[in-house]
């Protein structure tokens, strides 16, 4: 192990002493500062001592610009940094890219289906397959996308039963679609092999973040299961399954884990291909392969398999595959044997590093295992006897390898597992190891038992810190240990947490990595393109030969979030699965960060800070500064750099991208590399990432990279920084109002995470059922426009389109009486509201500065010139102070009809400040649709992007009214969600005429003088008995009866019990919403059922022609000629993807579901009209919205969204249409209504605006022209049916729904069905 360990001889001593008592820790406090080790902050005014790998750096004069020249170096690239193997081998990439490799090398076909974090591998796979790369069998993969993960598992199920070599990648919920195949798959001893990034299952909660708990949830299917714990491992590991299973004809299984392994970029040496194609030309598994064919299903030589067996048979038939289980083990070392001698690197399925007699031994499995190695390192050197026991290989389970691993002075044990399995004895692995122990034991009776402890770190990617593996081993050395404990998290409700470490807290700054290893973070905005160039930058250092680590951690914004980039480079191998503690470098993008997180927890005594601001002046800056962040730099004493890297960027011609300058930057003052090559290598590498966006972005991008350094100024930290105190900030009136009863969620829990301190967020302050209270964004105020629009009276004819078309609801109209604008803040302009009703009224339209995203749809939208869009901070002030007041104004939403275009902006929006793209065009729909009928909304919500945007904690975006009702929205999973409205329907649609029958009989009770009620609640409950389907009028009668239920439920219990349903006296609405993905493919097969139930639920697609959420995957959606991802393969073939499925006329050939295609952007009166008639209809709705979405790749940017609808309207591409099944056909009144009735404008123009389209133009224009004029043609030929249709020439577009029907089958009696 190359681990350095750093540790004073204060904490050796008392770590010595501690063991010589063999008695519970003694409180050693926290160690004292060791030189190059614990990087506490230093006393005042001095310099903390340098970390290993710095070189003092040559001065830049305070508050001057850095010379580019100006030497100002920090890190030395010591000389054995390229020494070892020859650089060739040695590469930087992800475990995601480490797997795909082998996978690819080694496989002829794949299915896949896009699901974090393992889509990558299938993008890579596809688009090698794409190129035409062979693999070692000389074959190009065929890569084909299914419509699910089920699907997936079904095809590669076939394929294998051609005899072909089949593989996928998933993770999570898309295993566990994989099961019942996954049985199937081993059942038929068939060799495959499955990559799977190991990540959390959607419980109370959904997670994208890795952890074991999905493949723990398949550990009985009868698969391998091989674990890499490492980026290195991922690659080898990998290789090792595909050999292993062709020996020992079990499935495969070989997981890592999600974003720690598979997004972590590391240093590794690759296996060379033609050494993967030797071994498989043994002859060993030339059989293997031969025998897997030879087992094909095939006419000439036919089998049967699936068979149905009775209680005669299937036992001995499930035994009688023993012995390929009881074999895996030794093919399993066998293939690690001989990648090791390609390689030179060997594993073991089970593998104990430490002291060879240590008492204390912890089991672990996956990344952990090197945060384990790191306090093993750390306890050894300081005088303990533990070790780590890495277990890789978890099924088939070897007892006696297992035990062969353990040592023997092994007296106590501890079993981390990563995963929760809620309600057991322990969690699989505790208890596996419980299992063998106890066996072994009682198999040699008089042994020495030993003392075994379970516990369980890390769900969901949660940091798992060398520290936290010490408070492990503190634990087990205590006299009395805490079994079944969590570690790393605060469990201050079922105390079952480990306290932290005493003798390596971890804030403690102790560093158990390789000397000289250079620590960096690069605190970025999502979509700034921060991340990508710190993947590029890290790809340059590792490629010069250095060993180099990258981590990326994101918030769940889909942009304008907070990414931070974890970078470390140095002489020697770098494990450390976790982020960095302590930065030698820190970037801090935007300047905002400073005040909003605490950023500099993290930097190293004397590091380097550089910040993005406009304030390149230290006086300026210390106005800006927060008092905290001033004592901060007070007392670190870093290297301060301040540069406007805003500035350089527009200067550039790159807009608000940072990136670049920020990038030019770290390695000037790095050092990194001879600071000319470094700046060769970075504008190579943007000449390649941005090749697809023409030479005029790469010319932007490289004079951004030579103006960088010149804008750099040195400031110094003013001495009286050090006293900074600031008064308390209170919240504004309006926030603590617009926070009300959630106040106590949003303290303790919402702001806390917002600052990205939910870490250190304790048990208790959470809801266990994982629910969210209402209108959480309303606090967040983001602040992420740099420009945002003001309202120019004058030319302002109040349609409210602005507002109409905002995605974050961030600008709305303002009625306030004469007397309300008594109290506006001066600034509050306003003028007389027009139309009916409305005259004694003023009107004004108001932004929040602080919500809005900047992206100028509503100054694009605006027919009448009357927004402009000015810098955020010349306005700033005054906005929010007008915002707030704007809040205070009473809702006048009963002064015009909500279901027109004006008067639905004058209805509160449900939902506001999503975390949605800049510009997205799926909000507007959503938030029309709370306008409309938010107070009785009910929501089915499929995974994607708009239950990211629409819930991720602790932002919740849907609100409430004054009254406190707003929609209750509830995301199931990705593939049910069409079943879990269905199913939330027919549970209210049930509970309600209960309800009724109840208050019929209290009426009759009444009538009958059992009960006694006063004549109003009578006369309410009877007249609501008549109206209650009626959403208007019954929930009228509702909320007036709330009050008088209130005051008269003592009287009987049959009135106690309607009070306690009086919830349901109010008519919910309810509606299904997803995106195309959901609806066309893994959803298509319960939305199809739904369409056809007659239930009255809602379905609303938020079509973006791509599954937007998982990063622009085509679906069925999507458009002939478009180039999505996973059909890479495709252009290739000729043809960019079929027509895209027509949802609209399935669902019209039912004949009695009202369905709408819309464009809200291209006619804001059409979207309006086909919701309120779509929830009006009493049956099953849907409503396909196009929904513009930055994978579209405007080439003007979204804020052209409304532009770009109306021409894909116009040009027949996307129609506006009604079907209403309510209308009957007359000759007159038809159901079918084209509001899209002419086209115009030229489809191949429009189609040239977009990226999508593009792609396939520029590389293969003919076949793009050929496609572009299939469109076209189908585009005419669709409006002429529709033509007809709407004029009455079929009364149902398609087949009659009874012209459907199979004829009756009547099944045979005793057949055995399945
Ligand atoms: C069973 C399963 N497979 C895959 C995923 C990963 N996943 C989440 S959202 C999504 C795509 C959503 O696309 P779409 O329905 O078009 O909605 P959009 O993101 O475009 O709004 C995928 C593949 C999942 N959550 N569950
Ligand atoms: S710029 Fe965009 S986010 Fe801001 S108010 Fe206008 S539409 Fe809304
Ligand atoms: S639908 Fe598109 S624009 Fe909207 S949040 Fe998703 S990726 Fe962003």
């Amino acid at each position: 192990m190359e681990t350095s360990l750093h540790t004073s001889r204060r904490v050796v001593k008392s770590l010595k002493d501690e063991s010589a008592r063999k008695a519970s820790l003694p409180s050693v406090g926290r160690p004292s500062v060791a030189k190059h080790a614990v990087r506490a902050a230093p006393p005042d005014g001095v310099a903390a001592p340098p970390a290993p790998g710095y070189k003092p750096a040559a001065d830049v004069p305070a508050s001057t610009p850095a010379a580019p020249s100006s030497n100002v170096v920090t890190f030395t690239a010591p000389k054995s940094a390229s020494s070892g193997k020859p650089a060739s081998k040695e590469v930087p990439m992800d475990g995601n890219e480490a797997t795909a490799h082998v996978a690819y090398a080694v496989s002829d076909v794949s299915f896949i289906y896009p699901i974090t974090p393992a889509t990558n591998m299938g993008e890579m796979v596809d688009q090698w397959a794409a190129e035409g790369r062979k693999n070692v069998f000389g074959n190009v993969m065929s890569v084909t996308e299914m419509e699910s993960e089920t699907g997936a598992a079904g095809a590669l199920h076939g394929a294998l039963a051609a005899g072909s070599l089949a593989t996928s990648f998933t993770c999570s919920q898309g295993l566990l679609l994989m099961v019942p195949n996954m049985y199937k798959i081993a059942g038929e001893l068939t060799p495959c092999v499955l990559h799977v990034t190991a990540r959390a299952l959607a419980k109370h909660a959904l997670s994208i973040f890795g952890d074991h708990q999905d493949v723990m949830a398949v550990r009985q299917t009868g698969w391998a299961m091989l674990c890499s714990h490492s980026v290195q491992e991922a690659h080898d590991m990998a290789l090792v399954s595909h050999l292993a299973t062709l020996r020992s004809s079990v499935p495969f299984l070989h997981f890592f884990d999600g974003f720690r392994t598979s997004h972590e970029i590391n240093t590794i040496a690759t296996i060379p291909e033609p050494a993967i194609k030797e071994l498989l030309s043994k002859p060993l598994y030339r059989d293997a392969i031969q025998h897997h064919r030879s087992r094909a299903l095939n006419p000439t030589h036919p089998h049967q398999r699936g068979t149905a067996q009775g209680p005669d048979v299937y036992f001995q038939c499930i035994e009688g595959a023993n012995r390929f289980y009881d074999a895996a083990y030794e093919h399993v070392v066998a293939a690690m044997d001989e990648v090791a001698a390609v390689t030179g690197r060997s594993y073991k399925p089970y593998e104990y590093v430490g002291a060879a007699d240590a008492t204390d031994v912890v089991v672990v499995m996956g990344s952990g295992s090197q945060a384990v190695e790191e306090a093993v390192g750390f306890l050894n050197a300081n005088g303990r006897k533990v070790g780590v026991l890495k277990v890789r290989l978890f099924r088939p389970w070897s007892n006696d390898a297992f035990l062969a691993a353990l040592p023997p002075s092994a007296a106590r044990v501890c079993v981390l597992d990563r995963t929760k399995e809620s309600g057991s004895a322990g969690e699989p692995l505790y208890q596996q190891v419980c299992a063998v122990l106890h066996e072994a034991e009682a198999a040699e009776p008089g042994s020495r038992r030993r003392y075994v402890v379970g516990g369980r770190f890390g769900l969901a990617s949660k940091e798992f810190l060398p520290s936290h593996a010490v408070a492990v081993f503190e634990n087990l050395a205590s006299p009395r240990p805490l079994r079944d404990f969590s570690v790393g998290i605060v469990d201050d409700v079922t105390h079952r947490s480990l306290p932290d470490s005493a003798l390596l807290p971890p804030d403690a700054g102790v560093s158990t990595l390789p000397p000289g290893t250079f620590e960096c973070m690069f605190w970025g905005m999502g979509s700034d393109g921060t991340v990508g160039a710190n993947k590029e930058a890290i790809k340059i250092i590792g490629n010069a030969g250095l060993q180099a680590q990258a981590y990326f951690s994101y918030d769940a914004k889909k942009s304008g979030g907070v990414t931070v980039s974890h970078l470390r480079f140095g002489p020697h191998k770098i494990a450390a699965p976790y982020l960095v503690q302590q930065a030698d470098y820190m970037a801090i993008n935007h300047q905002s960060y400073l005040a909003k997180y605490d950023t500099l927890v993290n930097l190293k005594p004397g590091g380097v800070v550089v910040v993005n601001t406009t304030f390149t002046d230290v006086a300026a800056l210390s106005k800006y500064l927060p008092a905290k962040v001033k004592k901060q730099l007070a007392s670190l004493q870093p290297r301060l750099y301040l540069i406007d890297a805003a500035a350089v960027a527009r200067a550039s011609g790159l807009g608000k991208h940072v990136n670049m300058v920020m990038q030019t930057v770290f390695f000037q003052l790095s050092g990194v590399l001879p600071i000319d090559s470094a700046i060769g290598l970075l504008k190579k590498s943007i000449a390649k990432a941005y090749e697809r966006k023409g030479p005029e972005v790469v010319a932007k991008n490289h004079a951004a990279v030579d103006a960088a350094v010149s804008a750099l100024v040195r400031a110094d930290i003013p001495a009286d920084w050090a006293a900074a105190e600031t008064a308390p900030v209170n919240p504004s009136p309006a926030a603590k109002a617009a926070a009300g009863s959630r106040l106590e969620f949003i303290e303790r829990v919402a702001r806390p995470m917002l600052a990205l301190q939910g870490d250190k967020l304790p048990v208790s302050v959470f809801p266990p059922e994982g629910f969210a209270p209402p209108g959480t964004t309303a606090i967040e105020k983001r602040a992420v426009a740099a420009a945002v629009p003001v309202w120019k009276a004058e030319n302002c004819t109040q349609c409210n389109i602005c507002s109409f078309v905002c995605p974050h609801a961030a600008i709305r109209p303002a009625l306030a009486s004469a007397a309300e604008l008594a109290g506006a803040p001066p600034a509050f302009t306003a003028i007389p509201a027009k139309g009916p009703g409305l005259s004694e009224l003023q009107y004004r339209i108001q932004v929040s500065p602080l919500d809005c995203t900047g992206c100028d749809l509503c100054t694009h939208a605006c027919p009448d010139d009357a927004l402009q869009s000015v810098p955020i901070a010349s306005v700033l002030e005054a906005e929010a102070a007008n915002w707030d007041f704007s809040m205070t104004l009473p809702e006048r939403k009963d002064l015009m009809d909500k279901a027109t275009v004006k008067g639905s902006q004058l209805q509160q929006p449900l939902i506001e400040f999503s975390g949605a793209c800049e510009g997205c065009g799926e909000t507007p729909y959503v938030k029309l649709l709370t306008q409309l009928f938010g107070d009785r909304l009910i929501m089915a919500n499929a995974t994607g992007c708009s239950s990211i945007w629409g819930g991720s904690a602790p932002a919740n975006p849907y609100t409430t009214n004054a009254e406190g009702y707003g929609p209750a929205w509830a995301n199931s999973l990705f593939e049910d969600n069409a079943q879990f409205g269905l199913g939330i329907a027919t549970g209210t649609v049930q509970r309600r005429e209960a309800l009724h029958r109840h208050v019929g009989e209290l009426l009759a009770a009444d009538a009958a003088g059992t009960v006694h009620m006063s004549a109003e609640l009578r006369d309410t409950l009877a007249s609501w008995s008549s109206a209650w389907q009626d959403p208007e009028a019954g929930n009228a009668l509702g909320r007036a009866l709330q009050p008088l239920l209130e005051a008269e439920r003592g009287a009987h219990p049959l009135l106690q019990a309607l009070w306690a349903e009086r919830d349901l006296l109010h008519k919910a609405t309810v509606w299904i919403v997803g995106g195309d993905g959901w609806a066309y493919d893994i959803g298509f097969g319960g939305l199809d059922h739904v369409l056809a139930s007659g239930a009255n639920v809602n379905i609303l697609v938020l079509d973006t022609e791509v599954y937007s959420n998982t990063g622009g995957q085509r679906s069925k959606a999507t458009p002939l000629s478009a180039v999505a991802k996973f059909a890479a393969g495709e252009a290739g073939r000729g043809r960019q993807g079929p027509p895209k499925k027509d949802l609209g006329a399935i669902a019209m050939s039912y004949g009695d579901v009202y369905v709408a295609s819309t464009s809200l952007h291209a006619n804001y009166g059409h979207v309006t009209k086909a919701l309120a008639e779509a929830e009006r209809y009493p049956g099953v709705s849907l409503v396909l919205c196009y929904a513009p979405c930055i994978m579209h790749g405007i080439s003007s940017g979204m804020c052209s969204a409304i532009e770009e609808s109306k021409m894909a309207v116009d040009t027949g591409y996307w129609p506006l249409y009604r079907y209403n099944p309510s209308i009957k056909e007359d000759g007159v009144h038809h159901p079918f209504q084209l509001d899209s009735k002419r086209l115009k404008g030229d489809l191949e123009s429009w189609l040239s605006h977009e990226n999508r389209f593009n792609i396939l133009n520029r590389k293969q224009p003919e076949a793009a022209g050929r496609m572009h004029h299939d469109m076209d043609d189908a585009v005419h030929a669709r409006h002429d049916r529709f033509k007809h249709l709407a004029a009455g020439d079929l009364a149902k577009p398609m087949q009659p729904a009874e012209a459907q029907k199979p004829p009756h089958s009547k099944g045979d009696a005793g057949c055995s069905c399945h």
